[in-house]
Formats: C-alpha cells, sequence, structure tokens
C-alpha cells in the first residue's frame, strides 16, 4: 500500500480540479471526502465519495490531514482558517503535484498572455520531437497527467494556483506582465504581483519582460529578458523582425500570432524553449505554423466589409488595451468596441486614454458596464448581447470593426467567457448576416 492509504483527505470545490483531484486519490486508495462551499449543487455520477455541501459541520476538520484547495476557492474563506485551526495542512492541487513527480516542468504566469504562451511553448517543444503537455489554468488538471510518460510539461499558473503553491520546482518560468486583475481576491496590484512572483521561487532560469521590472525575479538568478527594444544581449525586436543576441530569428510577417503583445508572447515561448534545449532559430518555423486559440482577438465574420472580432478572452483592462491599441493603430474605418461585464474590482479609469484615442463608440453591458460607458461621451449601455451587436451594426459601415473585447470577466451574464463568444457570434450571425 502507497503512503496515500491512510490519509484521510478533503478535496476542496467539484469543478475540473475537484473531479482530477478525487480520481486520482481514490485510485491511491486514499480517504478522500468532497466538500464544496455552494450549498446548491448537481453531484456529477462519476463521484462515488461523501460530498459536503456548504458550511462544513463542527468537528469536520478533526480526522482530516490534508485540504486540497480548488483555485476558485479563496484560502482566506473562514472554514479553510478553521481547517488550518484544526492543524489540517491547506494546499492546492499545483503544490499537490509538485510533491508527487520530478517531471521537468515549464511555468508561465501573467495577466495575459498565459494560454497563448502555454500552447506555443508547447507547440515548439513537440515539433522538435519531444513528448509534452500542457496543463494546469489553460485546462488540463495537473493531475491527470501524471500517468503520461512525459518528456517535460508546461505549466500555465494563475495566480490563484501559485498563491497556495510553494515547492514546485521549474526548469524556467516567466511572469508575462502584470496589471490589474482578480483585485477582488488579492486585495492589491502590490499582493497579486507577490503572489506571481513565488513562480520564481525554486526556479533555474527567469524569463522577464525588460518594460516592467516587477515581471523579474527579486532574487539573482540566471535570467533571459524579452521586450520590444532592441537588444544585444537578449530578446529584441527590430524592423519587425524578432531578434535573440541582435541577430534576427522570427519573422512577425510570417507568423499568424498578430500584434505587438504576440511579439512579446513569442519572444517568452522562444526564451522558455532555449532552457528546453530548443534554440530560437530552430524553432522559428514551429513560430510560423502556431494557430492562436480562440477568442483571443480572432476575427469571426466579415459582413458587407465590416469585420467583427472575438476577444471574449479579453477579462481584464490589460487584454482590452492591446486589442484596442493593435486594432486601432492601423484602423482606416471606425473602431467600435463592445465591453463590459464583471470587472473584479479594477480601476476602470486606465482604459480612458486608449479609448479616446482608437475607440469611436463604445456599446457596454453587464454589471459594471455603465462604469466603462461614463469614461467617454461616444457610448451606450445596452440591456444585452445582442442589442449590442444590433447597435453595432446598425452603427458599422464598410470598412469598420467592431471588437468584442470586454475588459471584464463574464459571469454576471454568461457561462464563462466561451459562452459570451458564442452568443456574440450567434448574434452576429443573425443581425449582421442579412
Ligand atoms: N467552489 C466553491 N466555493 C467557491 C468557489 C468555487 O465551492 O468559493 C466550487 C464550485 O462550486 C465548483 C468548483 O469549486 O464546484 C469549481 O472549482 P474552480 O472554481 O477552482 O474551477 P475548476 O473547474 O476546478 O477550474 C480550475 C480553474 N478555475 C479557476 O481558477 C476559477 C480553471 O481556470 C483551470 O482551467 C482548471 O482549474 C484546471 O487547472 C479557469 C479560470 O477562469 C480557466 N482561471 C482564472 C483565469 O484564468 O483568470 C484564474
Ligand atoms: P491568459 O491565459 O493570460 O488569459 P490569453 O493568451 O488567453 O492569456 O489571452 C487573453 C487575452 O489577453 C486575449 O484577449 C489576448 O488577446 C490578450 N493578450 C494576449 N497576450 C497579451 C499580452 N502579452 N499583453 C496584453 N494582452 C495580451
Amino acid at each position: 500500500k502507497n503512503k496515500f492509504a491512510t490519509q484521510n483527505i478533503v478535496v476542496a470545490g467539484l469543478g475540473v480540479t475537484g473531479q482530477a483531484c478525487v480520481r486520482f486519490l481514490q485510485n491511491q486508495g486514499a480517504k478522500v471526502t468532497v466538500w464544496d462551499t455552494r450549498a446548491q449543487l448537481a453531484v456529477p455520477e462519476s463521484i462515488t465519495v461523501p460530498v459536503v455541501l456548504g458550511e462544513p459541520p463542527v468537528n469536520f476538520w478533526q480526522q482530516v490531514n490534508l485540504l486540497i484547495l480548488s483555485p476558485g476557492i479563496s484560502p482566506a474563506i473562514e472554514a479553510v482558517s478553521n481547517a488550518r485551526a484544526a492543524g489540517v495542512e491547506v494546499i492546492g492541487d499545483i503544490e499537490f503535484f509538485a510533491r508527487l513527480t520530478n517531471i521537468p516542468a515549464f511555468g508561465i504566469t501573467g495577466s495575459n498572455g498565459k494560454t497563448t504562451v502555454t500552447l506555443l511553448l508547447t507547440h515548439i517543444l513537440k515539433n522538435a520531437g519531444m513528448k509534452v503537455c500542457a496543463a494546469g489554468n489553460v485546462g488540463m488538471p495537473v493531475l491527470e497527467i501524471l500517468a503520461m510518460n512525459l518528456d517535460a510539461v508546461v505549466l500555465e499558473l494563475s495566480s490563484f494556483q501559485l498563491e497556495s503553491t510553494s515547492t514546485l520546482q521549474l526548469k524556467a518560468a516567466t511572469i508575462l506582465n502584470v496589471s490589474d486583475d482578480h483585485l477582488d481576491r488579492h486585495g492589491s496590484l502590490q499582493s497579486y504581483t507577490e503572489t506571481k512572483q513565488r513562480i520564481y521561487a525554486h526556479c533555474e532560469h527567469a524569463v522577464s519582460w525588460r518594460a516592467q521590472p516587477e515581471t523579474a525575479p527579486v532574487a539573482t538568478m540566471a535570467h533571459t529578458t524579452f521586450g520590444l527594444d532592441e537588444s544585444d544581449s537578449n530578446f529584441g525586436l527590430r524592423n519587425n523582425w524578432i531578434t535573440w543576441q541582435g541577430k534576427p530569428v522570427v519573422d512577425m510577417a510570417k507568423a499568424q500570432l498578430v500584434g505587438r503583445h504576440n511579439a512579446l508572447n513569442i519572444q517568452a515561448a522562444l526564451a522558455l524553449a532555449m532552457q528546453a534545449g530548443v534554440q530560437p532559430d530552430t524553432a522559428a518555423p514551429a513560430v510560423y505554423s502556431f494557430v492562436s486559440a480562440p477568442h483571443r482577438c480572432v476575427q469571426i465574420a466579415s459582413h458587407r466589409r465590416i469585420r467583427w472580432i472575438d476577444d471574449s478572452k479579453a477579462t481584464n483592462i490589460g487584454a482590452t488595451l492591446a486589442a484596442i491599441e493593435g486594432l486601432g493603430a492601423t484602423r482606416t474605418g471606425k473602431l467600435i468596441l463592445i465591453a463590459g461585464g464583471d470587472a473584479k474590482g479594477a480601476d476602470l479609469t486606465a482604459l480612458q486614454p486608449a479609448l479616446n484615442q482608437y475607440v469611436d463608440w463604445i456599446i457596454t453591458l453587464g454589471r459594471d458596464g455603465k462604469k466603462i460607458a461614463a469614461l467617454t461621451e461616444q457610448s451606450e449601455y445596452v440591456n444585452d448581447m445582442r442589442d449590442a451587436v444590433t447597435s453595432a451594426n446598425r452603427r458599422a459601415q464598410a470598412g469598420d470593426i467592431v471588437l468584442l473585447s470586454p475588459a471584464c470577466a463574464s459571469l454576471d451574464m454568461f457561462d464563462n467567457y466561451a459562452h459570451r463568444a458564442k452568443v456574440f457570434v450567434d448574434a452576429v450571425n443573425e443581425v449582421a448576416a442579412q
């Protein structure tokens, strides 16, 4: 019998993370209980262990050895404090994974670009012949990959996941950028940044953005930087080519990832790939063949020469600024923006200069939509996505762009950002295609 057979473990949260934990622990013979803070929850049939919903009973923690928290549950809530007070160790699934395996791992965090860099690095390493898998916040729970016989794993790590991780060893890691996000949970930009810095705690090689010193590790360690400026010693950009130590290695004109923010993302992926032994010029063909994941500034339709762009994944200000600045700077017609939702406590006034400079009309919706509309006079607030698309379609002419880039989470109106995108695309097909 292995070490888990005598353990009494509570898995908190019954989403994809929790379900992967339960499956793994059951296979190991551990005694598992699920606890979910929602009082009403449809428990999937595959879950055959006891499930406690809502407030856990008094004495619940007494016989428990370990509490594995799903990332969506804040470690600051009272029930988790009670568990700690009862002597229960509290960790996240990433920390649990770190204690179970020595597989070479690459870590990616940041406010924006995590999924893009995670998938691009995975693609580069696969093209170099390595057996690799992307896991973590990208959607594949880390415990699912333990059984795979991989050469390396590429981990997308959210601030929620890093918050409950302490011993994870990484071959190389990056904080891509830091801008306001999840302040409702982390309290301040400083504490959010400190949480992201945990990625460098046991890391062999750091990769950071020269324009944002807070993305660099505080401790001295092997280090590569990237940026939109020129650099003789690191990654840089010159005449639309990505350079490594001054030599051109990737032609941005040949990449399917467009925009200046993606020039940074590509450099970060190349820098991480070097720590897996793949040189930038060798990686270039994989960069050219990489196609972006959906809902990240992707054109979904063109009717009457009006371009409709789905950037539903822009759930914070930094992502929306990248989209507005990227599309706005080169536009030939009007740029109409659809934005709004749950701003998660961010200071929305940071959008104002870019809205004034690049956006001709803004249509807002959702919980914080009125706050965004109040930033400019060229704006209106509507009740739902269909009304937003109808209004945009009425205002747009040939040559214009309609961009859905909400700067907000979707959860006040939709199941998730993919659902928000689907409602947008359906409305565009219905309203604009006529
Ligand atoms: N739950 C509670 N109490 C709470 C919150 C949630 O009991 O206060 C329960 C819910 O009832 C539900 C379960 O927890 O049953 C959901 O757990 P979860 O919110 O941790 O979500 P998972 O389905 O396990 O997915 C998580 C990540 N979700 C979050 O961090 C919110 C996924 O990232 C990730 O892909 C997945 O693990 C696999 O690692 C999503 C995300 O939105 C994409 N991430 C945030 C982001 O990218 O901005 C951080
Ligand atoms: P994440 O996984 O961090 O949310 P994604 O790659 O899924 O990042 O992209 C999320 C959003 O951020 C999209 O709207 C995308 O266009 C935008 N984005 C991607 N990379 C960057 C970057 N380096 N800086 C700013 N915005 C970015």
